[in-house]
């Protein structure tokens, strides 16, 4: 029996794993193991010689037991040992860089407008890009027959066969965000519509979708003269640097007297600048509003007056970060938008600067 003793102990201690500790366990105390096999012997025993084997092999058999379990429990704390050896985190490393997007120039501009124009009391209003041909261009005093409508190339969406009201449109401008605001809040306004606007022309200055941003102010006594004074302060303000216009005279059909306005400029070498030298720029369209599109937004002519504007914000875009290529804008380059995007927690404030 010290034989047997010392055979398992050693090799319990020895087992180098789970499976070799199970393989021992069926040796030693299986059901055809060694001590089992002796204890079966008990029976062709006298009763003295049982007295004294039966409790040694019992207690054998209780030692070996004892001796697995404790080896099982060790080899387990072993084997968590070794893994907390080798799959550690230092979670105190800094972090992987990630890629970070930019704002893009357009988003960038229109931004830039709303800073300067909520500066000066106008706020933005937005509308639906799908419009009725009667917001996109009756409201704005162009009849059906107006060549302005053909001129405007305009998308039109179909209708079921048999359906005969007038399709929708892609809206050419952001006018009819401007009478939608009319009708709701009625005047004194002063509001900038910033949007996508949807004409089918592509070419080097052209894309079939593009951005406008519209401006409309009315009250008893607004003037071409207010005008004037809030087109230069915006110009200044978003080119920064003092910047003078010039108005020349034009026709729209929504407003009486129109005007075209230039901002100064100077060609050297190939590149603009704005705000210096004696060269002139067509930036944006404006004039006072027409009495019958007043009507339209449900305002009385003979109370209230007031201009509006409309400028392109991709132009603007162009002008202000020397971009030279606009079809660039919409190709979702990411070496293009990493070159000319903007950081996306350095907005532009007028606190902070927007020329920075
Ligand atoms: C251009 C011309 C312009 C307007 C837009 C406008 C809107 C209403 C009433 C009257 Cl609701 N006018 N908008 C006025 C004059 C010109 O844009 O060539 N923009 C680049």
């Amino acid at each position: 029996m010290d034989d047997l003793r010392i055979k398992y102990i050693d090799a319990i201690a020895a087992a180098a794993d789970e499976a070799a500790l199970e393989e021992l366990r069926l040796q030693a105390v299986g059901k055809k193991g060694e001590v089992s096999l002796k204890m079966r012997e008990l029976g062709k025993m006298t009763p003295e010689e049982r007295q004294v084997a039966g409790p040694a092999l019992n207690a054998l058999k209780n030692e070996i037991n004892s001796a697995l379990a404790a080896k099982k429990v060790a080899l387990a704390d072993a084997a968590l040992d070794a893994r907390l050896a080798t799959e550690w985190l230092d979670v105190t490393l800094p972090a992987r860089n990630r890629r970070v997007g930019t704002i893009h120039p357009i988003s960038q501009v229109t931004e830039e407008v709303t800073a300067i124009f909520a500066d000066m009391g106008f706020s933005v209003a937005e509308g639906p890009q799908i419009e009725t041909d009667w917001y996109n261009f009756d409201a704005l005093n162009i009849p059906g027959h107006h060549p302005a409508r053909a001129e405007m190339d305009t998308f039109y969406t179909h209708r079921a066969e048999g359906d005969e009201r007038p399709p929708h449109v892609l809206r050419t401008h952001t006018s009819p965000v401007q009478i939608r605001s009319m009708e709701k809040t009625g005047a004194p306004i002063r509001i900038i519509c910033p949007g996508r606007v949807y004409r089918a022309d592509y070419d080097q200055t052209h894309t079939p979708m593009f951005h406008q941003v519209e401006g409309l102010a009315l009250g008893r006594d607004i003037s071409m003269a207010n005008l004037k004074w809030v087109l230069e302060e915006f110009f200044s303000a978003f080119f920064g640097t003092e910047v003078k216009t010039r108005f020349r005279a034009s026709h729209f059909p929504f407003t009486e007297p129109s005007a075209e306005v230039d901002i100064q400029c100077s060609w050297e070498g190939g590149t603009v600048k704005v705000g210096e030298g004696d060269d002139w720029l067509e930036v944006l369209g404006s004039g006072m509003v027409h009495p019958k599109v007043l009507e339209a937004g449900g305002i009385d002519p003979n109370e209230y007056q007031g201009f509006a504007f409309g400028i392109g914000i991709d132009r603007l875009a162009m002008l202000k970060y020397g971009i030279p290529d606009l079809r660039a804008f919409f190709d979702s380059d990411l070496r293009w938008l990493r070159h000319y995007g903007f950081a996306s927690l350095d907005q532009p404030t007028l606190h902070g600067g927007l020329n920075r």
